[in-house]
């Protein structure tokens, strides 16, 4: 028989809701209904919020956020010290469940993943049907919520899912991507980092419909490699597959500065500033890794790295920021212009003892 319809896949995202937060008021009947922040030091004396209940959202407090802003924007919030033990166990749960539905499973951190469910398990056939069983199942058997985003794309299905949360489910179907996306902010493309956003902006580029107006060899020719995939995103198309098996062997974030930095105490800010992303990765993950490593490309796209290994696992923002301090410091920057900074950390204990090899940047993160 002719079927000229097209054959989608089918593609959920789905995002736990406060996902720390949400566990500890689970667990805990004394912090429910209430603000409450996970990590972070009680009195303000330091460190950073990993997550906030919807509770104390409503006051403004966020992921990374100072405790001590914390504090200062709503007096009464609980600072809970963070169980990563029972978080992990309980993103094995929900593995568990998405694996009733398909195998096609790629997990983004404990709280994220992406699922084909083009063929589910269960010969279901809609997607918004298997997101909504899915997020029964966790309501039910977990007591959590979730939010869902359904799409035929790993992009518009990421984005989906942060549009109604908490306990969303969006759908975004073939014949509303393209206007969908054409509103989208810039911001919100995969891999657009501040500083692309900014030199965007600075060029008139503010939404989706704006990018689309460039050919692909000027996005090429002003954003690099990067803008051949900008080129299909602002057209709702992104060929990525859901990858089941892959392994994060090293988190990192880098920088390419806007201007080639000479001045060490920008450079020490900057590994400052990497430091902190590389540490909300890791908490993010759950991860422990006990190898540094500083990446530097000078001006001349000469590239080094230095590495430094400790007994323990890199656990603290205070650590890591020392340790690529120390790195920056150990490298000859006399007459240097630095144009890219990064920090990684990796040699991870959960995996086998793979030392930097196979780098893989979470840079959509
Ligand atoms: N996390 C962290 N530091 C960050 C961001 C997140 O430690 N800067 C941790 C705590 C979060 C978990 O990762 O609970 C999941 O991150 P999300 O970005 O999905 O945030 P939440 O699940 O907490 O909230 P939301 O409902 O917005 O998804
Ligand atoms: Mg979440």
């Amino acid at each position: 028989m002719e079927n000229n319809v097209p054959s989608y896949r089918k593609i959920i995202h789905i995002d736990m809701d406060a996902f720390y937060a949400s566990i500890e008021q689970r667990d805990n009947p004394d912090y429910r209904g209430k603000p409450i922040a996970v990590g972070g030091s009680p009195q303000g004396r330091g460190g950073v919020v990993a997550t906030a209940s919807y509770e104390a959202r409503k006051f403004g407090i966020r992921s990374a956020m100072p405790s001590k802003k914390a504090l200062e924007l709503c007096p009464q919030v609980i600072f809970v010290r963070p169980r990563f033990e029972v978080y992990k166990a309980v993103s094995v749960q929900i593995r568990s469940i998405f694996e009733r539905y398909t195998d096609l499973i790629e997990p983004l951190s404990l709280d994220e993943a992406f699922l084909d469910v083009t063929n589910d398990k269960q010969n279901i056939g809609y997607a918004i049907d298997i997101a909504k069983a899915i997020k029964l199942s966790i309501s039910q058997e977990l007591k959590l919520t979730a939010s869902a985003g359904v799409s035929i794309n790993k992009f518009i299905a990421k984005i989906a899912s942060d549009m109604n949360k908490p306990d969303g489910l969006t759908f975004i179907g073939p014949s509303k991507i393209q206007s969908f996306v054409d509103a989208l902010g810039v911001e919100k493309f995969f891999g657009v980092g501040k500083v692309t956003a900014e030199k965007m902006k600075g060029m008139g580029l503010h939404t989706g419909a704006d990018l689309k107006r460039l050919t692909e060899s000027e996005l090429i020719r002003h954003f690099g490699k990067t803008g051949k995939f900008y080129y299909n995103i602002v057209r709702g198309i992104d060929d990525r597959q859901v990858q089941p098996h892959r392994e994060t062997k090293s988190i990192s974030a880098e920088d390419t500065f806007p201007y080639d930095l000479k001045d060490l105490d920008e450079m020490y800010e900057a590994v400052d500033t990497l430091s902190k992303i590389v540490y909300e990765r890791i908490m993010r993950h759950g991860v422990k890794g006990r190898t540094l490593t500083l990446k530097i490309k000078y001006h001349d796209f000469k590239q080094i790295t230095r590495s430094q290994s400790l007994p323990q696992p890199f656990a603290d923002w205070e650590t890591i920021r020392t340790t690529g301090r120390r790195l920056l410091q150990s490298t000859d920057l006399e007459d240097k212009r630095v144009r890219l900074l990064g920090i990684g950390v990796s040699n991870f204990e959960t995996t086998e003892q793979t030392g930097t090899g196979g780098q893989l940047k979470l840079d959509y993160l």
